[in-house]
């Protein structure tokens, strides 16, 4: 090829993409795929071990069933595996009261059984993402027991230990995620420690610096092991202000702990520490649960500045729930506020840091119940769901169940419940005046149990999670909702993930392309476009359970992907989701 033809060709171009990738190149800015990391390329897949698959009997979930079904998530297109905590734990809050950062529940299996898991995975191209969960350890941690001994031990000042107010009453009014006060009062020591979940979860030290060296130790303890990433809990509550009243929020005199601790000024100081001493030259992705962290401040958060690749943020997870942070109770939402709240994270991370997508996760309820109307055809909401989730910009995160359609459970009793969440919200709404049905639909719509019934793999025994006594009920609907019946069926929930994410693998648009939203003022569809190089796709949502008619500026569209048969160029059935190009 001489000069001139290859100038011509393209090649140049190509070439030239190569060595500048982001330099803006006659005009048109070349976004070559080698600009992203893998993990901004990647579908991430949450599991649940506890209620996963048991391979033992015991009603527990386990490793080895994990690895088990690497293949099946292989074959959903799943670059990596977030593990909630599997470290040994008293569960009182199933694993994030952890007492040994650096070992693997018994339960759960062995080290060995993990370095296997790592390396089975590692064999299909899939990273195991650890959970960190370094706000508070639990209260039966050596470091814990020590701390409580007495005043004077090694690791006295471990956790936040303050005297008693001159009357004797709690050092202040917070009240915890979890039901009372975030004091509790330790006869030993004769002082109050600080919980700003369950009093089984005392907060530790973040001030004392031995505390922080020996959490990242613990850190580094697992990328030696191999795990490509992170999720880190909790982690904005790190940083405590000065211990003093807030305005009371409920009958009992309290304010939620979330409101008084949350983002509290010089927390980066040491979430810098933390990104320089253990993230920092790993090929890892981290991602930090940050509820309460706003638009304008993400650019501390996440990016070239920042300290994580990505937060979980929750405005539009929240929606749903008011008062989320104090007690939850079910509330009118509207589709313009859902599309606004995504669109505000996309603004905010478009030139910087990445988006982590998601609409379930194992502290919220099942989406098809959560986002739309009682009577809504299930299938197609969780089809609905799904096709935002895959076509958006930033890396999807599936949790288990998701993929098949799972549905909320609905239990009567409060008893039937395990969540400890649950529990106590429900104690507080009785608090505030509410009839115990009242609470108990409450409980029905948020619980988080809704998510933690275990995987519904089969119509045998016990969905085929477990040979033994389940930890947790399985979902009534496992006879006809599970994975074998999924997989035979071409127009399932599960086949349509399947479909949308080999559609995300091969279309540059869907990880490259920028986003826009279109139809911003529909309360009806959602629609979005995703553009690169002078190339776009389209996605268009129905939310409602009629016909929507579709403008012009769509109807005129190629239609590549539809969730129904005979899609119908003028109009969108209903919860029907389109892709067009
Ligand atoms: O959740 C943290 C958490 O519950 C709050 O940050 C959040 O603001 C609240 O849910 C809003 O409704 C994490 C874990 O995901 C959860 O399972 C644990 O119970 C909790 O931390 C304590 O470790």
């Amino acid at each position: 090829m001489n000069r001139r033809n290859f100038i011509k060709s393209g090649a140049a171009l190509t070439a030239l993409a190569f060595f500048y990738p982001e330099k803006i190149l006659g005009g048109a800015k070349v976004m070559a795929a080698e600009n992203l990391k893998w993990w901004q390329k990647s579908i991430v897949y949450q599991i649940y071990p506890k209620s996963f698959q048991d391979t033992t009997g015991s009603g527990t979930g386990d490793l080895n069933g994990i690895t088990q079904h690497l293949d099946y998530l292989k074959k959903l297109g799943v670059g990596a595996i977030w593990l909630t905590p599997i470290y040994p734990s008293p569960q009182v809050d199933n694993g994030y009261d952890i007492s040994d950062y650096t070992a693997i529940n018994p339960d759960f299996g062995t080290m060995k059984d993990f370095e296997k898991l790592v390396a089975e995975a590692d064999k299909r191209g899939i990273k195991i993402v650890m959970d960190l969960v370094f706000n508070h350890s639990s209260d039966k941690h050596e470091w814990f027991l020590e701390s409580k001994k007495n005043r004077t031990n090694p690791k006295a000042d471990w956790y936040i230990w303050k005297d008693a107010k001159p009357d004797g009453s709690a050092p202040t009014n917070w009240r915890c995620f979890f039901g009372g006060g975030v004091w509790t009062w330790c006869e030993e020591r004769q002082q109050y420690y600080m919980h700003t979940f369950a009093k089984e979860q005392p907060d530790l030290n973040w001030e004392n610096p031995e505390v922080r060296q020996a959490l990242f130790d613990a850190a580094k303890f697992w990328l030696d092991k191999g795990v490509g990433g992170f999720r880190i809990d909790a982690i904005p509550y790190i940083k405590k202000p000065a211990y003093v009243d807030g305005t009371p929020d409920g009958k009992d005199g309290m304010v939620a702990v979330h409101k008084m601790t949350v983002n509290t000024p010089g927390i980066l100081d040491f979430l810098h520490e933390f990104k320089d001493k253990v993230f920092a030259g790993h090929d890892i992705f981290t991602v930090g649960e940050a509820n309460g962290v706003s638009p304008e401040e993400l650019k501390y958060w996440i990016g070239e500045q920042g300290v994580f690749d990505m937060i979980f943020e929750f405005s539009h997870v929240l929606l749903p729930l008011k008062n989320g942070e104090v007690f939850c109770r079910p509330t009118e939402w509207k589709l313009t506020e859902l599309k606004q709240a995504i669109s505000e994270s996309q603004a905010a991370t478009k030139n910087n840091g990445w988006y982590p997508m998601y609409f379930e996760n194992h502290d919220r309820p099942r989406s098809p119940n959560y986002f739309f109307k009682k009577d809504a055809d299930k299938v197609k909401a969780a089809k609905a769901l799904a096709t935002i989730l895959l076509t958006m910009r930033g890396t999807p995160f599936i949790y288990e169940g998701q993929e098949l359609g799972m549905t909320n459970i609905d239990w009567d009793s409060i008893e039937m419940y395990n969540d400890i969440g649950s529990h106590t919200q429900f104690d507080f709404a009785l608090n505030e005046g509410f009839t115990v049905a009242q609470a108990m639909d409450f409980i029905k719509f948020f619980s988080r149990d809704n998510a933690r019934t275990p995987m519904q793999w089969n119509d045998k025994t016990n969905a085929g999670f477990s040979s033994g006594k389940t930890w947790l009920p399985v979902n009534d609907n496992f006879k006809t909702l599970n994975a074998a019946a999924e997989e035979k069926n071409s127009d399932s929930v599960l086949n349509w993930y399947r479909k949308l994410a080999k559609f995300r693998a091969e279309n540059i648009e869907l990880t490259h392309g920028d986003y826009k939203l279109i139809l911003p003022s529909s309360e009806e569809i959602f629609a979005f476009s995703r553009s690169v190089d002078g190339k776009t796709l389209i996605t268009a949502v129905n939310f409602t359970s009629e016909n929507v008619a579709l403008p012009l500026e769509l109807s005129n569209k190629k239609i590549v992907l539809s969730s129904e048969e005979n899609a119908d160029k003028n109009s969108l059935k209903p919860l029907e989701a389109r892709i067009y190009k």
